[in-house]
């Protein structure tokens, strides 16, 4: 996740606003106010990431008060600079300072009302909440604890349903003290929503496209209509072949799949199954990334290096010492740690860039890296703006550039870094159906997970879900979108999403399904662009100049102009579409039509 802090001054110009009308601000105001909050963006920015930096490498009692205080004083500075903004409202601007203005006034996630107390409860609620996922753990009977790590190994490599419903429902007790906090946490921000002029904070999230809030969830729902074809034909796949392995009794034909089968804690993605829905694959070679980094003796910062290595074959400037200095790579084993992969843009004048990660010498963290250089790699390319304008060009275009590179991880880059011969490479490429499918695997079926996430927190924010329906709701927009059910009867007593990050970390979520859509948008033009003549799942952008030109100077907008500008700039269109992911996977689609011929496919809500 991307970790940025834009702090806005309290300056000068509150004194002489305050005194005065609004239609007295002048354009001089306006540049006194603008410079103010630079300067205060420049130097009190890199103070409050250290405390972030602190309070997530370091949880106790101390350095979560210390995040806490800090966080209460940004929000209200924040806040009084918001409204500040709006005293420009009616003055003619620069369009750069109309969206500089535009930013300071929705910059937020989880306002409180401009109130000390409340400002100062919500930073306690949500700081409170990090630190709870962060240090979670649960302990059974018999004594055995177990953080999400170790309940991790289990869900991601155990085929029995015993211990993988153990450890599901293990993990899953870490949500159930959240659910109070939680509630009052959204009750305070919908109130501090409304006062910065939107209609609660559902309205405030979707308010941050480029277009009304009502246009761009209409936008994403007609991009889900466009894939989800594709999602069922593969949900039907998997079914079938799960049930074969675990027999009707665990895995019915005409029903949801039961999550903690899927090999991941939230069945976000099930490439950890591939074995057991691509049963060929035992036959075929195929490429096991995690034996590679295994049999080469490949080290935690090593595989850094080798993400790094692909952005600088394109043409990036290589990140700075400090990056490797200051990062996290390794779960330390005498502290507690927010193990969450996140990327850290702490003091953009330094470029004093991190990523903290506990990494695991596995195939999954292998791509992971590759997403957290995403980010690296975009506040390098953006930190010369003025300080409002870092940012991505909205919040889908941070998480996107990443995961675009993971799409070129093909048989020939592999053979190309040396993870495997050439003979290897041409063999693995002969079975573009277990390639694709093990892509499909994460980046299809994450899809409606990443849509779903937040028209669960919708409802709960605009009060269309009950307070007693809070963790019904939630499985039934799983079982909705994903068709994918909890393993065991699971009451209000619960509280299922306090067990994924992003709600406890309040992390909006959509920014996650905007990046799984446009990342194949813009693969298919830069290929195309390349002039790559072939499947696209054949093609890779590394070492090509030219696709790293395209992204280089996208990335240097930030958010500087509408997202649209941006999206135009790399692929020549303003416009999400499902049709790049449709077309990537058609081989894949038409094997798996051809499989689920004769099953029955859909379930049962
Ligand atoms: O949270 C992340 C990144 C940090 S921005 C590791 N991701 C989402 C998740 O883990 O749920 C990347 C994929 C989706
Ligand atoms: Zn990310």
């Amino acid at each position: 996740m991307k970790k940025f802090f834009t702090l806005v001054a309290i300056s000068a110009i509150v004194t002489s606003c305050s005194q005065t009308s609004e239609q007295s601000v002048s354009e001089a105001d306006l540049k006194l106010f603008l410079d103010e909050v630079e300067e205060s963006n420049l130097k009190e920015g890199p103070i409050v990431s250290s405390a972030y930096w602190i309070g997530s490498n370091f949880i106790t009692f101390d350095s979560q008060n210390i995040v806490a205080d800090y966080g209460k004083r940004y929000t209200l500075k924040s806040l009084e600079d918001s409204k500040k903004a709006a005293l420009f409202n009616d003055l003619e601007t620069s369009p750069s300072q109309r969206r500089q203005l535009e930013l300071l006034k929705s910059s937020f996630v989880m306002p409180p009302p401009f109130n000390d107390e409340l400002a100062g409860e919500l930073s306690s609620i949500s700081t409170k909440l990090e630190a709870m996922y962060g240090a979670g753990e649960h302990c059974f009977e018999d004594g055995e604890c177990f953080d999400l790590e170790a309940f991790e190994q289990i869900i991601d490599n155990s085929r029995n349903p015993d211990e993988l419903l153990r450890a599901w429902q293990g993990w899953h007790e870490i949500g159930k003290p959240m659910r109070p906090l939680y509630m009052r946490m959204v009750e305070i921000g919908n109130q501090g929503s409304e006062e910065l002029g939107y209609d609660g904070l559902s309205d405030l999230w979707f308010s941050k496209y480029d277009m009304p809030a009502e246009e761009f969830l209409e936008e994403i729902d007609r991009v889900w209509d466009e894939v989800k074809p594709l999602y069922d034909a593969l949900h039907c796949h998997v079914r079938g072949e799960l049930n074969e392995y675990y027999g009707d009794e665990i895995v019915s034909l005409d029903e949801s799949l039961p999550v903690h089968l899927l090999g991941n804690m939230w069945g976000q993605s099930w490439s950890n199954i591939y074995d057991l829905v691509y049963p060929s694959s035992i036959e075929t070679s195929s490429v096991d990334v995690t034996k590679i980094i295994e049999e080469k003796n490949i080290s935690e910062i090593e595989m850094v290096e080798y993400a790094e290595d692909f952005f600088l074959s394109m043409g990036f400037e290589p990140l700075p010492s400090t990056f490797w200095e200051r990062s996290l790579f390794v779960k330390p084993e005498d502290r507690s740690v927010v193990c969450h992969a996140s990327a850290w843009n702490l003091d953009p004048a330094k470029n004093d860039l991190r990523i903290k990660m506990c990494i695991e010498k596995n195939e999954e963290d292998f791509i992971t890296i590759h997403h957290e250089l995403g980010h690296i790699f975009y506040y390098q390319a953006y930190n010369h703006l003025p300080t409002l304008f870092q940012g991505g060009a909205n919040d889908g275009f941070h998480e996107a550039f990443g995961d675009l590179l993971t799409l070129s991880i093909t048989p020939d880059y592999l053979k190309n870094i040396g993870f495997i011969s050439e003979v290897e490479a041409e063999e693995v490429k002969e079975d573009a159906i277990g390639l694709l499918m093990k892509q499909a695997l994460e980046g299809v079926v994450v899809v409606p997970w990443a849509l779903m996430l937040d028209k669960w927190r919708a409802g709960v924010f605009n009060g269309e879900t009950r307070q007693d329906e809070l963790n019904q709701s939630w499985w039934d927009l799983r079982e909705s979108y994903q068709g994918i059910k909890p393993p065991s009867n699971r009451s209000e007593e619960y509280f299922d999403p306090g067990a994924k990050y992003h709600i406890p970390g309040n992390t909006p979520y959509t920014r996650y399904y905007l990046a799984r859509i446009m990342q194949y948008q813009f693969h298919e033009s830069l290929c195309n662009g390349m002039g790559f003549d072939g499947p696209l799942h054949e093609c890779s952008i590394y070492g090509n100049e030219y696709a790293g030109e395209k992204i280089i100077s996208t990335m240097a907008m930030g958010q500087s102009a509408p997202w649209q500008d941006a999206f135009e700039n790399l692929t020549g269109t303003r416009k999400l579409s499902g049709s790049s992911i449709v077309n990537y996977y058609e081989p894949l689609k038409e094997w798996l039509d051809a499989k689920n011929e004769n099953r029955i496919c859909g379930w049962s809500e």
